[in-house]
């Protein structure tokens, strides 16, 4: 009879124990991540066109995202995640402010060429944003091509 009731406690406690753990899991954010090379004056990456700035990044709302970038050029570029209210406004204005990042972490600055940095930040808000190069040599990169689309999904 008590080796029964064990069985028993010991089968409740495994079932808890597996639901407990996929619960876990399921309910962890994901992580996403891409690899990005600049260049004078574009982002390369995984589906590239070669004509319409950089590669499209699709993430969904609450994922991790991590984007590394690699620079392959001669000279120093960044990278922001803005709005595309805020790029068309930078392009506009004469003084090149950094733009602040929509989403915390969202920026790497002043990357040396031959070096490699990556950029963590949760995609809290869903929507289409842009990110772009805000190095301003010989011209604002991203105006000569330096940026991309990523797409929040809801
Ligand atoms: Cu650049």
């Amino acid at each position: 009879m008590k080796r029964r009731w064990m069985i028993l406690v010991g089968a409740v406690a495994a079932i808890a124990l597996v639901v407990g753990v996929s619960v876990f899991i399921l309910t962890q954010p994901r992580e996403k991540t891409f690899e990005l090379r600049a260049r004078e004056f574009a982002f390369h990456g995984l589906g590239y066109s070669g004509t319409t700035g950089g590669p499209t990044l699709i993430v969904k709302v609450g994922d991790i995202v991590k984007i590394t970038l690699i620079n392959e050029g001669g000279i120093k570029h960044d990278l922001i995640v803005i709005t595309e209210h805020d790029l068309n406004e930078a392009l506009e204005a004469a003084d090149h402010k950094h733009p602040e990042p929509v989403f915390a972490g969202a920026e790497i600055h002043d990357l040396e060429p031959g070096k490699t940095m990556t950029a963590v930040f949760k995609a809290e808000k869903p929507g289409t944003y842009v990110y772009a190069c805000f190095v301003e040599e010989p011209e604002l990169h991203a105006k000569l091509g330096m940026f991309g689309k990523i797409i929040v999904e809801p």
